[in-house]
């Protein structure tokens, strides 16, 4: 079984979408892939809950109790194999990896990124999308290399930004195109891990 282990900080909203479609299109037994856990930095993400109700596994690995980035990955990486997993899923998860830890997992680690990369990589996409008069905003599934949101883009999904818009009201927009490139993109990808 090709095991997905998703990283989250928040919401967990793209993780919902996934394991939702992993249960609608039986991943278990179309692609012999299942989501065998999912992992939080922060102990109060309202993902860790929408996990248990799937009956996934759920760890907690709270960066604030590590003194550097690297103790916490080493943590983090320990927790992470215990599952084994032939794909590392980060949804919203909002730590920066070093170099190391993207070599652990290199060509099998994911991320999506709320901005049509290679515009705005980073943080507040939206706000600065805004500001810079953009027309269309959008989402971008790519492969997660040592340079944050630069790795092969692997899909996309693009929105209107609209006269009224706010970071909220766009970020609401892109969010909805984000679920349903995150789970394809996984589907496609499976085959090939
Ligand atoms: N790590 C690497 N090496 N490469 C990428 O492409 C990564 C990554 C880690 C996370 C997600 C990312 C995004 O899609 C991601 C991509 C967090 C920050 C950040 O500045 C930036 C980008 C992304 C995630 N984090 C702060 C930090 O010091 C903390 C911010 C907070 O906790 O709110 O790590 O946008
Ligand atoms: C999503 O919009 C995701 O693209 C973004 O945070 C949101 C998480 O929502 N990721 C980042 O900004 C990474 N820096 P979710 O927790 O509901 O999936």
């Amino acid at each position: 079984m090709k095991n997905i282990v998703i990283l989250i900080s928040g919401g967990g909203s793209n993780m919902g979408a996934i394991v939702r479609c992993a249960q609608r299109d039986d991943w278990r037994k179309t692609r012999g892939a299942q989501v065998a856990a999912v992992i939080s930095n922060r102990a109060d993400a309202g993902g860790l809950a929408l996990a248990r109700e799937h009956q996934i596994a759920t760890d907690v690995v709270d960066h604030k109790r590590f003194a550097t980035r690297e103790e916490f990955e080493a943590e983090l990486a320990a927790v992470i194999d215990r599952h084994q997993p032939s794909l590392l899923v980060l949804a919203g998860f909002m730590r920066i990896l070093t170099p190391g830890f993207v070599q652990r997992y290199q060509g099998r680690l994911l991320n999506i990124h709320p901005s049509l990369l290679p515009a705005f990589p980073g943080l507040h996409t939206h706000q600065r999308a805004i500001d810079a008069g953009c027309k269309f905003a959008g989402a971008t599934v790519h492969q997660v290399t040592a340079e944050l949101d630069h790795g092969p883009i692997l899909d996309q999904a693009v929105v209107p930004v609209l006269p009224d818009d706010t970071a909220e009201t766009l970020a609401a927009r892109v969010l909805t195109q984000e679920h349903l490139i995150y789970p394809r993109a996984i589907a496609a990808l499976l085959p090939r891990l």
